[in-house]
């Protein structure tokens, strides 16, 4: 189902009661925040809030609306985000591709057949001009360097073949015509910007900020360089994106401007960034923006990010549960993943799988470790089959069972998220798999294993039936 805007899933947020509305004044620079935090630490991650009146802004702000189970799935129009998974698995069933990038590939294809795929239109909604100061862009936390917008959609364009990309880079706010554009090294945002420094060429950038939902699920998604972001939003709404330009008609508001590569970088934050901690000052290149406007009506989208768990848990979680099938093409051995809360995306990833064959965990971990945005894992343990990865208590009892730590360890080396303020380098370090699976005979160093402890079937049974008829 497709939004017709953000304002629009604001009132199906509000008709499924998991919207709360602030209508006193509450001040972007700290207090969103505050309010917002222990919003999403409340049980289940609380409501979405929407603040009306936001202090020196002429604009609401929107936050925590993707931060729960219910509301990611209510932003993507389904009951269930496994829905969108199983329809994923149909497709790619149909024709089995044989890697990743084909998988998403084929998927793109898929999507033109359902005319999926963006349609560009002729001009958009009555639109008012206005500056940054006008948006209620918060000041996060107290070490922020300033105040940055955190749900941008970054569209730009690949120089040399003109295909687009929308990524999700937060922008820190210099002035009102001027931002940093937070794109790091990995990215492809940051890509075209080096491509464009080589070719020495202004780069034109539009920042779009709301409208359906889904765009933004789609810009922060870990889609390979390549496929387009807003053919995956059309394919989650069953609806094609309808374009003005490069962005989606539907959008509350747009930053049109440009990167000069002549310029020289600046430095970019502290920000408290998803790792829990702030991240340090780092060189990144500045937005010049030309023009901005909104809707009438427009919604301001923002988030934080912070101590675990945040608003952005349920955003990644979405992702993972979205291309479990297509990463199950690629490794059908594996059973399910998680990514838990506290290991915040790139620390620690858990896997379950049918072991099959001696070194099979090893096996699958650098297999994960070479997958797209996976390369940043710094852990990755590996359990088995009937262990269900989303239950840590589980998870911990079978790691510290079954491990060996000199032998079931292995250590590597590779690129890490820059944002990881503990790897020797920014952006390298060193990364850790623990196989926690039963051991096979081939495997060496190891005595025969011993089951694990479960009662008959046949028993559990009868002491039901039992325990029935005592009541
Ligand atoms: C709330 C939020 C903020 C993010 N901020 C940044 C950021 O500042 N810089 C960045 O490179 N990635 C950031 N990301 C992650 C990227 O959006 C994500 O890696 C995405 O897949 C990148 O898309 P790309 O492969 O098209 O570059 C953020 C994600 C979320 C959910
Ligand atoms: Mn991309």
């Amino acid at each position: 189902m497709a939004y017709a805007s953000l304002r629009d899933f604001v009132r199906a947020l509000e008709t499924a009661g998991e919207l709360r509305r602030i209508p006193v004044e509450v001040d972007p620079v700290l207090e969103i925040t505050e309010i917002a935090d222990r919003e999403m630490k409340s049980p289940g991650g609380g409501k979405a809030l929407l603040f009306e009146k936001c202090k020196g802004a002429a604009f609401p702000l929107l936050i925590n609306a993707y931060g729960s189970t219910k509301r990611m799935a209510l932003a993507l129009g389904v009951h269930d985000v496994e829905e969108i998974a199983r329809e994923l698995e149909t497709i790619l069933k149909a024709k089995p591709p044989t890697s990743f990038k084909e998988a998403l590939a084929l998927l793109g294809t898929a999507l033109e057949l359902r005319h999926a795929k963006p349609k560009k239109v002729e001009g958009r909604e009555a639109r008012v001009e206005c500056r940054l100061s006008d948006l209620p862009v918060q000041k996060c936390w107290p070490g922020d360097a300033g105040r940055f917008i955190t749900l941008p959609l970054v569209i730009t364009k690949d120089p040399d073949t003109g295909t687009r990309n929308v990524g999700m880079y937060r922008m820190q706010v210099i002035d009102d015509w001027t931002t940093f554009l937070h794109w790091q090294l990995h990215k492809t945002g940051a890509r075209h910007w080096r491509r464009y420094c080589e070719l020495k060429q202004r780069m034109p950038v539009t920042v779009a900020l709301g409208g359906d939902p889904v765009y933004a699920f789609c810009a922060s998604a870990p889609l390979p360089d390549g496929i387009d972001e807003f053919q995956l939003a059309g394919f989650l709404r069953k609806k094609s994106v309808e374009l003005a330009g490069d962005v989606p008609v539907d959008c509350d508001f747009v930053l049109e401007g440009y990167v000069d590569p002549a310029e020289p970088v600046g430095m970019e934050g502290p920000f408290g960034d998803h790792t829990g901690y702030y991240t340090l000052p780092e060189a990144y290149p500045k937005f010049h923006i030309e023009r901005i406007t909104a809707r009438k009506d427009a919604i301001y989208p923002s988030t934080i990010v912070g101590v675990p768990p945040m608003e952005d848990f349920y955003m990644g979680t979405a992702s993972v549960r979205i291309f479990l099938p297509v990463f199950k093409l690629t490794f059908p051995e594996i059973v399910d993943i998680a990514l838990p809360a506290e290991g915040v995306f790139h620390n620690l990833v858990i896997v379950s799988i049918k072991k099959q064959f001696p070194y099979h965990a090893m096996k699958m971990m650098h297999g994960l470790w070479g997958m797209g945005q996976m390369m940043f894992t710094k852990i990755i343990v590996v359990v088995d089959a009937d262990v269900n990865v989303h239950d840590t208590r589980e998870v911990l009892f079978r790691l510290c069972a079954n491990i060996d730590p000199q032998r079931d360890l292995i250590f590597t080396k590779g690129p890490a998220d820059v944002l990881d303020h503990a790897t020797p380098v920014m952006g390298f370090g060193s990364k850790l798999g623990i196989d926690a699976t039963h051991k096979l005979s081939g495997e060496k160093d190891c005595r025969p294993w011993p089951p694990l402890i479960a009662m008959d079937e046949a028993v559990k049974k009868r002491v039901d039936a039992l325990l029935q008829d005592l009541r």
